[in-house]
């Protein structure tokens, strides 16, 4: 493939944009070489500067549930544009995409929108925080939140994969209130609590792990936690930026059965637009200013423009639930061909599948929490990205992360990707 004027544009990116990119994980730092500047996108292709064309399983980092550009979204932005795009004042469509959520998702009362998972993420725990009046949070090893000083420790995604386990420019005061437990490992919850008995205003964890790589949470883990925080009066927080609405309408609670007391989305609830929200308990957001004390803003939270595409979006999944079925086959067709060819190739690779969300791990040790996440081999799956992208497959630019199938992946494209993960594995020798 020719990546001239990718080249060309990285070249020129980087005078004005650090790193050339306005999200780290875009450099293909953990993979080497230029990252390919997009020109288009269509359904589950996208076409690149130089007129390469791709199958796409990043699809924004998880906004795509249906694609690129649907009809029904794209209609919907280019309608609401006509009106405007942002009044600073409430309007309609705020309404009905609050009370859209609440009726997909039993567990959330009341929501409030932001512009960004990380906005939502950082504004749960402060409202977690002020509802408690603790000050400690739980986040698990290897779960992402986005970039909130107190989540960058040893965060999972970009920090995980760029190595930089605690980012530069986080104090030890705001550290310290952060306690790191082990993913799937409720004895390392159960220490910590005791051990900070009666200051542990929240849990926050994503209920699938998708941040390093693609872990489910196994058992009676949540199920675990959730008892945990009845009984020493802490917050639950599921974390789902990336599962909600992909998973199940009602995202990985609806399929675990588990309320949280707060949840919080993103991707796919903006429709490629930016997005974010968080919500659940009415008893805990009537602390939420205006209503309460615990302040949060935003002056484009809830604009028209947003709320339109993730009003179709969501829309869409209320009144087509067998899209679930659709992702499940297109999945499982994925995961089945890609263990064929391991087979074939007597290879022990890990593949982890929840749904539409997938990873394959360069290890042959069963990943079941960060510290067996990180015996993958980095280079050997910078060697398998580089020679999937040169037969047109695009995979997240990293071992850390997890591929997303859309419901317009088709049989002819999963076969395609089939082929293209046998090259390419066969090629590493
Ligand atoms: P944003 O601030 O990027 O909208 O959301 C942060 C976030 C919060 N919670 C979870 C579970 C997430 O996965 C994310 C963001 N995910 C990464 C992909 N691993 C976004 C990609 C990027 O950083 O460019």
């Amino acid at each position: 493939m020719n990546f001239k004027k990718s080249e060309e544009l990285f070249s020129e990116a980087k005078k004005y944009i650090p790193g050339g990119v306005n999200s780290p994980v875009r450099a293909f730092k953990a993979v080497g070489g230029n990252p390919v500047f997009m020109k288009g996108g269509e359904k589950a292709l996208l076409f690149d500067v130089d007129g390469n064309k791709y199958i796409d399983y990043i699809g924004s980092w998880g906004p795509h549930l249906f694609g690129h550009n649907p009809p029904f979204i794209k209609k919907a932005v280019l309608g609401t544009a006509e009106n405007g795009t942002s009044f600073g004042a409430p309007t309609e469509l705020e309404i009905r995409m609050a009370k859209l959520i609440t009726e997909l998702v039993p567990s959330v009362e009341m929501v409030r929108m932001v512009n960004s998972g990380t906005e939502a993420t950082m504004s749960a725990v402060r409202l977690a925080r002020g509802f408690t009046g603790r000050n400690k949070i739980i986040k698990f090893e290897g779960c992402y939140h986005g970039h909130a000083d107190f989540f960058l420790i040893k965060a999972g995604s970009g920090a995980l994969t760029l190595g930089v386990p605690t980012s530069p420019g986080v104090t030890p005061a705001n550290a310290s209130d952060t306690l790191l437990a082990l993913f799937n490992d409720i004895e390392s919850v159960k220490s910590l609590v005791a051990a900070n008995k009666n200051e542990i205003a929240a849990i926050i964890i994503e209920p699938v792990a998708g941040n390093m790589g693609v872990i489910a949470s196994r058992g009676d883990f949540l199920r675990d936690l959730r008892r945990i925080c009845d009984e020493e009066g802490i917050v639950l927080i599921f974390d789902e930026v990336m599962t909600g609405f992909r998973l199940s309408p009602s995202g990985a609670q609806g399929i675990y059965g588990i309320a949280p007391d707060i949840s919080v989305f993103g991707k796919i609830i903006g429709g490629g637009l930016p997005v974010g929200a968080f919500g659940g308990k009415r008893e805990i957001f009537n602390q939420l200013a205006p209503l309460g004390p615990v302040y949060q803003a935003g002056t484009l939270s809830g604009n028209p423009l947003a709320m339109s595409a993730g009003y179709a979006a969501l829309s869409y999944i209320a009144e087509n639930p067998g899209i679930y079925r659709t992702l499940e086959e297109y999945s499982g067709a994925l995961e089945d061909g890609f263990r064929e060819n391991l087979a074939k190739l007597g290879l022990g690779y890990q593949i982890n599948r929840v749904g539409s969300m997938m990873c394959m791990f360069f290890t042959n040790k069963a990943v079941t929490d960060f510290a067996s996440a990180l015996t993958s081999d980095t280079a050997l799956y910078a060697k398998y990205f580089h020679s999937m992208l040169e037969s047109g497959v695009y995979l997240p630019p990293a071992q850390f992360e997890a591929l997303f199938v859309s419901t317009v992946h088709d049989g002819s494209l999963i076969k395609k990707t089939i082929e293209a993960h046998f090259n390419a594995l066969k090629s590493l020798g």
